[in-house]
């Protein structure tokens, strides 16, 4: 009897040694000290500094109020230039902010923000730009940042997707004035949920801990009003298991991509992204550009027939932010017309460090079936 094939999703989680796990939570049982900035959190920020090559890391519940938090402690007003080419999470934290996303187009080659479309969005009201290593693919940050000086403006990275991604050896986090990681449990390296801020800005790290914590200063001043941002130690302690296996696990997904790439390059009507020249990648990623003329068939048709045999592709990101429900027509996305182009032909292929090369084989041979 032919045994069902178990499904496959666009990632699974990667976990530690349960033993490893286990034991670092033991002495929990002992201290009893769960949050707030404990042991584990503090071990993990000064472990996470290093490993990202930033000056300071400030942690967070996850990466979406790291974010969010971090937008207000620049106290930005106005409008922020940003990306419609992301997880929702990034236009979500410029408007709960009360600011107003005014959506730049993203380059064909990486899908980054494309620094060409900047300058003419800005106006006397703009105080920010927030662009994203989408899929890990740093942005063009020296011209972003060009731009930035030259107005004044605050440069903020979305990079959820760049942990461990280094450009020119210079870590993803150590661009612009703040870079946010998120250490979600779909990521290259995860918290289980969890997220941080990166930054060279001491001042910055003063004004995150305040607004993660209530802002409160001591047990009897509460000069500022903060949410609750905090990363708890169950969280810190899943982060340092993971941290002793990060290298492993980058490399693992290495070679799935180099397997992909082997099977897919050069087929007519598929577009992969080179790697970037001087970034070293963390492989957190693998999304398939299909033109339907050149392919012969479309990319919701190729991810309904993966999606029969079980293999789960996602379309990170279709909709774009700025098409979405939620927004009410507010936003033209025809203003954004690269990035909607990718939106409607990207799939990301299932791409986890557990994944077999034998079923990285047979989602190819589902895809190119027609192809
Ligand atoms: N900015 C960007 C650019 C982002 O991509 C994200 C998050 C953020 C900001 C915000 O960061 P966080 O606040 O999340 O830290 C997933 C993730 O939930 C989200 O973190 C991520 N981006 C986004 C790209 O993907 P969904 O809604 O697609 O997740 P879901 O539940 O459909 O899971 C996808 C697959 O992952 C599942 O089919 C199976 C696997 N999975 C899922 C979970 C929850 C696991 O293996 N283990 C798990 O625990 O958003």
């Amino acid at each position: 009897m032919s045994q069902k094939k178990k499904p496959i999703f666009v990632t699974r989680s990667s976990m530690p040694p349960f033993e490893e796990y286990v034991e670092t939570i033991r002495p929990l049982w002992d201290s009893c000290w769960l949050t707030n900035m404990g042991t584990y959190h503090e071990e993990l920020a000064k472990k996470l500094a290093d490993y990202l090559g930033v000056p300071f890391v400030s942690l967070f519940v996850n990466g979406h109020m790291a974010l969010e938090l971090c937008i207000q402690a620049f106290g930005l007003t106005g409008e922020v230039i940003t990306t419609p080419f992301t997880f929702v999470s990034t236009t979500h934290a410029i408007i709960r902010n009360g600011l107003t996303p005014v959506f730049a187009d993203i380059k064909e080659e990486d899908f980054t923000m494309d620094p060409e479309k900047i300058e003419g969005l800005i106006t006397d009201k703009t105080t920010a730009i927030l662009p994203v290593h989408v899929y890990g693919n740093m942005c063009d940050t020296e011209a972003i940042e060009e731009i930035a000086k030259k107005y004044g403006l605050k440069v903020i990275y979305d990079a959820a997707h760049a942990f461990g991604v280094t450009k020119k050896g210079r870590g993803a986090g150590d661009f612009g004035h703040a870079s946010m990681f998120s250490f979600h449990a779909t990521k290259v390296f995860h918290t289980i949920e969890g997220g941080a801020i990166g930054t060279k800005d001491k001042n910055l790290v003063h004004a995150l801990w305040k607004l993660k914590d209530f802002g409160i200063r001591d047990e009897e001043v509460v000069d500022g009003i903060g949410a609750n941002g905090k990363m708890n130690e169950f969280q810190a302690a899943m982060g340092l298991c993971n941290l002793n296996h990060v290298h492993e696990e980058i490399e693992k997904r290495k070679n799935i991509v180099l397997h992909y790439r082997e099977r897919l390059k050069g087929r007519k009507g598929l577009f992969l992204k080179e790697e970037q020249q001087n970034v070293c990648s963390n492989y957190g990623y693998f999304p398939v550009i299909f033109n339907p003329e050149l392919f012969g068939e479309d990319r919701d048709s190729v991810f309904l027939r993966l999606k029969s045999h079980g293999i789960h592709a996602r379309k990170y990101f279709y909709p774009l932010t700025n098409a979405m429900e939620c927004f009410q027509g507010r936003f033209d996305v025809q203003k954004t017309p690269i990035a909607k182009k990718i939106g409607d032909r990207v799939l990301t292929l299932p791409l986890f460090s557990q994944l077999p090369l034998e079923e990285a084989d047979r989602i190819c041979d589902i895809l190119l079936e027609n192809g």
